[in-house]
């Protein structure tokens, strides 16, 4: 009897899964080059009247401003500024954490006053012991909660909803115990600690949870008018609100003096990739930017609508963007932007696009030709850009202030991932190691 149910309950999860995968990624997506259309993309350094960008100061008073409002107007929606009762509480702290090598802190980031247990946030930050500088740290959103970056039994289990992962220990959408460290192979703890740098994650659906329920949890009703039920066309959707909590943590940052404010590398994968870079746009404290797998709305070009695309976005994840930006399904051309304009804003900060051969739906190609149109607004402000004027050969990466590579395997972060990004890193941190 317990077998049947068990196997009928694999059935039917399983059935869920391929629906779900079959709505995102359907048969008929365009996979073939020779079916990309003719585009033609924007230019990033001629303003939307025409005049040409000649030099950083017309891009930073300018152009910049221009493009940046396009961005947050039809893509991610605009984002409120940092709450007025925005505070810390620092609730565990360990000098000796992880056998002595680490010092853990997890600290409870509230939206709104101190009092209320209104939508906060919780970071867990590992940083290596026996420093006498503040240390350069990664940040990143997680996707299964902050216990499931590594096995640390001391690490907050979350309590929040999280999306259907049964081979993840999470149950009726809640963590279980069973779910510590099920995501640590994505997060190389040890290493970066002994590289020198520290790690800061929180977990997304702190912010606001992944699903479309019309705004009505996570941290957009904090920021509602009067009488307002939903965000404005042009107001922040999901991908809007969890770049608007890496800033958050970036203002922990700069109150917190281990942790070096001016080196601070904000990182995420693939819907969290989109996630990193549209805060490394928006918040320039954030020092480098890295895009692993971001692919339809993160590093690759709209227009080549190959893979996933504007239309397919927008409908499998309606919260995601503003919506503004489903005017532009099966209307990409009409963009005033693509999304080698969302890797400029980011400049002249390093930024590192990666892609992964197998990610097709990602788009690997528009990836690489984002980062490569953004090279000369790069080049522009004076700095080396992409250095590749090709796509690179498969686990070839190009690293100049842009960073490429396209690896082999699948949508996923990889040690070959984090060891580029590490590199990366103390190419433009000047870390000695
Ligand atoms: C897919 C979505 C992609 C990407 C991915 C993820 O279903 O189509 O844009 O964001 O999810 O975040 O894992």
């Amino acid at each position: 009897m317990h077998r049947y149910r068990f196997i009928a309950t694999l059935v039917f999860l399983t059935s869920l899964i391929s629906a779900r995968t079959a709505l995102a990624q359907p048969a008929n997506a365009n996979y073939d080059e020779a079916n990309v259309p003719q585009f033609e993309l924007p230019d990033p350094l001629t303003m939307l009247d025409g005049t040409r960008v000649k030099d950083p100061a017309t891009w930073h008073t300018s152009r910049r401003p221009e493009v940046l409002s396009f961005f947050e107007t039809q893509v991610y929606g605009i984002a409120p500024s940092r709450p007025a009762n925005l505070s810390f509480h620092v609730f565990e702290q360990d000098e000796n954490a992880l056998d002595g090598k680490a010092i853990r802190k997890q600290i409870t980031v509230r939206f709104s006053a101190e009092t209320d247990d209104g939508p906060a946030m919780d970071m867990l930050i590992y940083l290596p012991k026996n420093q006498t500088q503040p240390i350069p740290t990664f940040v990143g959103l997680n996707f299964s909660g902050n216990h499931s970056i590594y096995p640390d039994p001391a690490i907050k289990l979350s309590t929040r909803w999280m999306r259907a992962k049964p081979d993840q220990g999470i149950v009726e959408h809640r963590a279980t115990e069973e779910s510590r460290g099920k995501a640590s192979r994505r997060w190389p703890v040890e290493t970066i600690l002994s590289r020198g740098y520290g790690l800061a994650t929180i977990y997304y659906g702190d912010i606001d949870p992944d699903f479309d329920d019309g705004f009505l949890n996570g941290v957009h009703p904090l920021y509602f008018e009067q009488g307002q039920t939903q965000p404005n066309p042009d107001q922040w959707g999901s991908i809007g609100a969890w770049a608007w909590g890496l800033s958050r943590a970036m203002d922990y940052f700069e109150a917190d003096d281990s942790i070096d404010q001016s080196r601070v590398a904000v990182l995420g994968h693939s819907r969290l990739g989109k996630t990193a870079l549209w805060a490394g746009a928006r918040d320039s404290r954030f020092a480098l930017v890295i895009s692993n797998n971001s692919g339809c709305g993160g590093a690759a070009l709209s227009r080549r609508r190959f893979g996933e695309t504007v239309k397919r976005i927008n409908t499998s994840f309606p919260h995601w963007f503003c919506d503004n930006f489903i005017e532009y399904n099966d209307n990409e051309d009409q963009l005033p932007i693509d999304q080698h304009m969302l890797i400029s804003l980011i400049a002249p900060r390093p930024v590192y696009i990666a892609s992964a051969q197998e990610d097709r739906w990602a788009d690997p190609r528009g990836e690489f030709l984002s980062a490569k149109n953004a090279d000369p607004v790069y080049r522009l402000l004076g700095t080396s850009g992409l250095p590749a004027t090709e796509m690179p050969e498969v686990d070839q990466p190009s690293q100049g202030t842009i960073g490429y590579h396209i690896r082999s395997g699948k949508h996923d972060v990889t040690e070959f991932d984090w060891e580029q990004y590490l590199k990366f890193a103390d190419m433009h941190f000047r870390l000695s190691n």
